[in-house]
């Protein structure tokens, strides 16, 4: 199946009559099990199950409507020109949703998160856009509807749908119908995470490109479907239990593991700088004198820390520069 014939087969049956504007905000989610590998690259399906918990203050907000010509995309204010990487991608996206040829949109986005930094710009970007989609053609969809819509554009980006701790199904099915994401039951106040920026620029290799060179050539990837099915075992337990070490060892592992595969890849992925190192050093130095601390990282140099509330005012006095994203 095509991404537009996945597309059509959710949107077809919808009724409404378009709106003049769409609007919609989606968060970031940040993974604590990540989504590594696709076993469909046009339809974005995974290889196995992720878990996220998604940043309710950081996202991104966009407005959609029609116009004649050409598309137009605006992100932070900023139009990008139409042979850009993000103004192609996001076309390519709103291709699966013209009613005819000559419908072109115009596309504005303000996200509170630097784009392309590992921060997970396109899951909150891809989902404001299928949620601002679906208001602007007044489909009246789902949320399960619009976290396969929004995978189709970013994998991630089915899991920005929701708030809180959300577990987006790997699915078997070959539509991928059966790979959405949903909300994980468990409220757990004090959770934090704290993020500390390594670096703002641009990674030199993409998330799409790096995973599908680690499916291809890693051959610890083989052991990384086991590692999934376990971690994901943990980790919703320790939501169920509130187990914070539980959580936090998980997710650490999981980061690490996912980060090993990249880097027996060849050629090697490496998104770590010297700082990056540096910190989780220091990290696990806090953490061996009692101060229950964890981190994960994504595709990229930057660090996000775990830990709970009772702890932050030690935590931010060794991280001053860290950026509170959850509290
Ligand atoms: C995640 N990442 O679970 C993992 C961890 C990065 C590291 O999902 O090709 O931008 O658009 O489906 O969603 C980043 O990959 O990739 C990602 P596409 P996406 O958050």
């Amino acid at each position: 199946m095509t991404d537009k014939e996945a597309a059509q087969l959710i949107t077809g049956a919808a009724k409404g009559c378009p709106k003049e504007c769409g609007q919609a905000y989606a968060p970031v989610n940040i993974a604590l099990c990540k989504y590594w590998g696709k076993r469909d690259e046009m339809l974005n399906l995974p290889v196995t199950s992720s878990l996220s918990l998604s940043l309710p203050e950081l996202g991104a907000t966009t407005r959609i409507s029609f116009r004649e010509g050409h598309d137009q995309l605006f992100l932070d204010g900023v139009e990008q020109s139409r042979d850009s990487v993000s103004a192609r991608r996001v076309s390519k996206y709103l291709d699966l949703f013209r009613p005819d040829r000559s419908t072109f949109f115009h596309v504005e986005s303000e996200s509170t998160v630097p784009i392309a930094a590992g921060l997970a710009s396109s899951a909150s970007g891809f989902a404001a856009l299928a949620l601002a989609l679906n208001d602007l053609f007044q489909w009246n969809l789902g949320l399960r509807d619009l976290s396969i819509l929004a995978r189709l554009g970013s994998g991630s980006a089915a899991r920005s749908i929701y708030t809180g701790f959300v577990l987006w199904h790997a699915g078997t099915r070959e539509d991928g119908m059966d790979s959405f994401a949903e909300p994980v039951d468990g409220e757990w106040p004090g959770l934090c995470m704290g993020l500390i920026m390594v670096s703002r620029r641009e990674k030199a290799v993409s998330s799409r490109i790096a995973m599908k060179r680690t499916v291809d050539t890693s051959a610890l990837y083989r052991a990384w479907p086991a590692k999934v099915e376990s971690d994901l075992k943990n980790l919703r337990q320790a939501i169920e239990k509130k187990d914070f070490d539980l959580l936090g060892r998980t997710a650490e592992s999981n980061a690490l593991a996912m980060h090993a595969t990249m880097m027996d890849s060849q050629p090697p992925v490496l998104y770590w700088m010297p700082e990056t190192v540096e910190e989780i050093r220091k990290i696990w130095r806090l953490r061996d004198n009692g101060l229950p601390v964890y981190f994960t990282m994504d595709a990229g140099p930057n660090i996000k820390m775990l830990f709970m509330e009772k702890d932050a005012s030690l935590i931010r006095e060794h991280f001053p520069d860290m950026e509170i994203a959850l509290s």
